[in-house]
């Protein structure tokens, strides 16, 4: 049994290798994994994949792969125990993922699986016969009838010395020879299988180390120079930045800034390659390749992201500062028709975002990105140009890897995320964090700072208020006012008595109204409610 299941697992190492080391040299975009992987996400149930953007955040792609692995060896070990009808079931599943990968890139993509699920079935069918040709033999043995190997070996062991020959007589003897024969082609058998499970890792260690030298840009990235914006902004304007121990940065550094997107592995956009088709309902579809953004003014702005699957007090928005193009010019230069409401970007991977025509060319500062904090876009974060527009959760707009805007309305086009659930629009909602202190911290009594940040893109905070326990609601103070579209540093100074408390907070916008009490989970259009932090103080 379990050296059957080893002979599966085998099997699907060689398989997984096989395709994997086979995509690497072909063709990177069509790894059995990958495909399956973006299969997953594609289709995976809408409370599945909240569970896991919640659960694990921004590491849900790692657990991804983790899990198709261990289901795959899984799945692997039961072929093995199937036996010949376990081939069968690699066969089918092959057939599945190859299927996959046909649709995703063309008939040629199937080369991969194919080859891969072809040397699987090799060995498990290779396995399977070893260990029956020692059944064979076994049987053989003891119907009489001799191998000529096993006769010589019996030969050789008649010239043992005698003591041996004494104690377990002839007869005995062949017994123990038999088994040890059997053994010995077993063993045979199980470091064959070792053997083929190492070279299955080696190779798709291999394929997935050439896929990658093959596609990374990083190093184009490291050349790329960018274009000096009309008026460049420091990082942190005088007095945003409250400095508060434990309260957040009011600028994000890029490697703190929090990723999501669907893709399971980093589009590699080369500027080479890259264009933005403006198309649709528009008078003259334009193509602007990288080279052609260089005659327009690029303009530098801080602006707040925010996920819509932020809940409550989570870490899901960041603030940064872009540089880019503004997309109200670029839309002019194609020139949107009458009766046009929506423009849904799409990114080099087939993703989909529908934002509000109106909201791209109302004046406010939407861009075409390049740049992110003083740097090329980094590549998780939608290298070599990506959308930003102040004021709309990120899956209406905040499309990454961007490759065409296609100017249509809300009633003949459905985004990605709107088609699984979500709403077909969404403006951030009035939020506000307790940075500090820290849930359920243990304190000591005396003054100290409560301390976050509060957030309403493109309406802007003009109050946050701190409330302990079932006390009147008391005004924070504020950081700096910098923009509309980026958060705002707040803090609290209170004065702690001992016993546990319960502190809450929440914002005003800048069109005056109060934050909402009402709680709501992310779907369909984010989270609301006042953020608590529990404290033990004393
Ligand atoms: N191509 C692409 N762009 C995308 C997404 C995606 O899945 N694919 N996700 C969007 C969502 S939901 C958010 S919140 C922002 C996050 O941007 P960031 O990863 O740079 O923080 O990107 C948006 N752009
Ligand atoms: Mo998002």
């Amino acid at each position: 049994m379990i050296a059957r299941a080893a002979a599966g697992v085998a099997a699907g190492v060689v398989t997984l290798g096989t395709a994997e080391l086979l995509a690497g040299v072909l063709n990177p975009a069509v790894s059995p994994v990958r495909v399956l992987g973006d299969a997953v996400i594609d289709h995976a149930p809408q409370g599945l994949r909240e569970w896991a953007i919640e659960t694990f955040g921004t590491a849900d792609k790692g657990v991804l792969v983790v899990a198709m692995l261990v289901v795959a060896v899984l799945v692997s070990a039961l072929a093995g125990v199937l036996g010949r009808a376990g081939a069968v079931l690699l066969a089918m599943l092959g057939v599945v993922v190859a299927g996959f990968a046909v649709a995703a890139a063309g008939a040629f993509a199937a080369v991969p699986t194919v080859a891969g699920v072809a040397a699987g079935i090799w060995v498990l069918l290779r396995a399977i016969d070893g260990s029956r040709a020692d059944g064979v033999a076994g049987e053989s043995r003891r119907g009489g009838v001799e191998p000529a190997g096993d006769a010589e070996a019996v030969g050789g062991r008649v010239r043992e010395p005698a003591g041996r020959a004494v104690t377990g007589g002839v007869s005995g003897g062949r017994l123990s020879e038999d088994r040890e024969a059997a053994g010995a082609d077993r063993r045979w058998v199980l470091r064959g299988l070792a053997l083929a499970t190492g070279a299955g890792i080696a190779a798709g260690l291999a394929g997935r180390a050439l896929a990658a030298l093959r596609t990374d840009v990083s190093g184009e990235r490291a050349g790329v120079t960018l274009p000096p914006p009309r008026e460049p902004l420091p990082d942190t304007p005088f007095g945003a930045d409250l400095r508060t121990p434990g309260i957040t940065p009011y600028l994000t550094p890029n490697a703190d800034f929090y990723r999501i997107d669907t893709a399971l592995t980093v589009p590699q956009v080369s500027i080479e390659d890259w264009s933005l088709r403006i198309h649709g309902m528009v008078q003259r579809e334009i193509t602007l390749r990288w080279a052609d953004l260089a005659a327009r003014p690029a303009i530098e702005r801080l602006t707040t992201l925010t996920c819509v699957s932020n809940p409550v007090g989570g870490d899901l928005v960041g603030s940064a500062r872009w540089l880019g193009y503004r997309l109200d010019a670029l839309l002019a230069e194609a020139g949107p028709l009458p009766g046009a409401d929506m423009v849904l970007s799409r990114s080099v991977d087939g993703w989909t975002a529908g934002s509000p025509l109106a909201a791209l060319t109302d004046g406010r500062d939407a861009l075409l990105a390049i740049g992110m904090n003083g740097e090329p876009l980094p590549v998780a974060h939608g290298y070599p140009a990506r959308l930003v527009v102040p004021g709309l959760y990120g899956y209406v707009s905040a499309t990454k890897w961007v490759t065409e805007l296609e100017v249509t309305r809300f009633d003949r086009a459905t985004a990605y995320w709107t088609k699984l659930g979500w709403a077909a629009e969404g403006p951030i909602k009035t939020g506000t964090r307790i940075d500090t202190p820290a849930a359920s911290a243990r304190l000591k009594p005396g003054r100290m700072s409560v301390a976050g940040v509060a957030w309403a893109q493109h309406r802007g905070i003009v109050a946050v208020e701190v409330q302990v326990d079932d006390g009147p609601w008391e005004q924070a103070r504020l950081a700096a006012d910098v923009s509309v579209d980026t958060w705002r540093q707040w803090v609290y100074e209170w004065n702690a008595t001992p016993g546990p408390h319960t502190l809450r907070a929440r914002s005003t916008d800048g069109t005056g109204e109060v934050q909402t009490a009402e709680v709501a989970a992310a779907v369909p259009d984010g989270a609301s409610g006042y953020p608590a932090v529990f404290v033990r103080v004393g």
